[in-house]
């Protein structure tokens, strides 16, 4: 006989939910975007030892990998971001001198090797606002992605970080935000067309601390500052995610 009592099942959950809340809401970096430069910014941070909570708003992760190009279900890799994937498990085949991976075991074993080298990943979670004091990012305001979809009045709760990256991918709603509300004189310059290598090696160029501890990654990093896009070539995401929590634990040292 299977055991399932729903009062024991709810109470599980919600002290589960309470303590993992606890113990998130002060943290060392905050990745908005589960895509493949978070996830991969995420992995390095926690692997060397940084508390590291990546908040997505849809319930899945892997953003822009899934459905490879135009649906076919492949993504393409340059050197040497393949040694990146490796690291995680990904199978890659090589093909006219680049890598080629299946776009749905890319996301799942990022993110598992993420969480197993002790990243947050929670999802379902969208980040509406930043906390900003003296000039400097200091956290951020989140929501559930369903109230916000909905389109009810709930207030928002926070979480403090002492960095905050950027990879929300084109449209950079982070550092929007931050330009929007701080009425900022920034220019956000917008992603140009697709020019995959120029993109690509931009991509790392533009990699960096935009404001006093918010740094951008991935796709979001050539939206700020007017990179070109890239289509289905995924390395510069992985290489930027790296070089971010790089210039992240440059930054905070422990
Ligand atoms: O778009 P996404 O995959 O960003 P990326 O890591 O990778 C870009 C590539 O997927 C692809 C490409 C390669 O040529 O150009 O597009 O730069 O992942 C961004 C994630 O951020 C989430 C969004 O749902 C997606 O999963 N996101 C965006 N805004 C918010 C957010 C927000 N305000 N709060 C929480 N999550």
């Amino acid at each position: 006989m299977l055991k399932a009592d729903e009062v024991k099942i709810t109470k599980v959950i919600l002290k589960s939910s309470f303590e993992m809340w606890l113990s998130n809401i002060e943290v060392d970096v905050v990745i908005v975007g589960a895509g493949p430069s978070g996830l991969t910014c995420g992995r390095y941070l926690a692997k060397n030892g940084y508390k590291t909570l990546i908040l997505e708003r849809h319930l899945a992760f892997g953003g822009g990998t899934w459905g490879g190009g135009m649906g076919f279900p492949y993504i393409v890799i340059e050197p040497p971001a393949n040694e990146i994937l490796e690291e995680c498990g990904v199978k890659l085949k090589e093909m006219e001198g680049y890598y080629v991976a299946d776009s749905v075991e890319v996301p799942a074993k990022l993110a598992c090797k993420a969480i197993d080298d002790g990243a947050k990943i929670l999802t379902g979670v969208v980040v509406e606002d930043l906390i900003v004091r003296d000039h400097e990012v200091n956290g951020v305001v989140i929501n559930s992605y369903a109230i916000e979809r909905a389109g009810l009045h709930i207030d928002p709760l926070a979480i403090k970080s002492k960095v905050v990256v950027d990879a929300t991918g084109h449209e950079a709603n982070v550092v929007n935000i931050l330009i929007r509300k701080n009425k900022l004189k920034l220019n956000l310059e917008g992603e140009r067309s697709m020019w995959a290598e120029k993109g690509e090696n931009e991509l790392l160029e533009n990699t960096k601390e935009v404001y006093p501890n918010l740094f951008v990654c991935g796709m979001a990093a050539n939206a700020v500052f007017g990179g070109h896009r890239m289509g289905a070539i995924f390395g510069g995401m992985y290489l930027s995610g790296k070089k971010c929590a790089e210039l992240i634990m440059e930054k905070l040292k422990l």
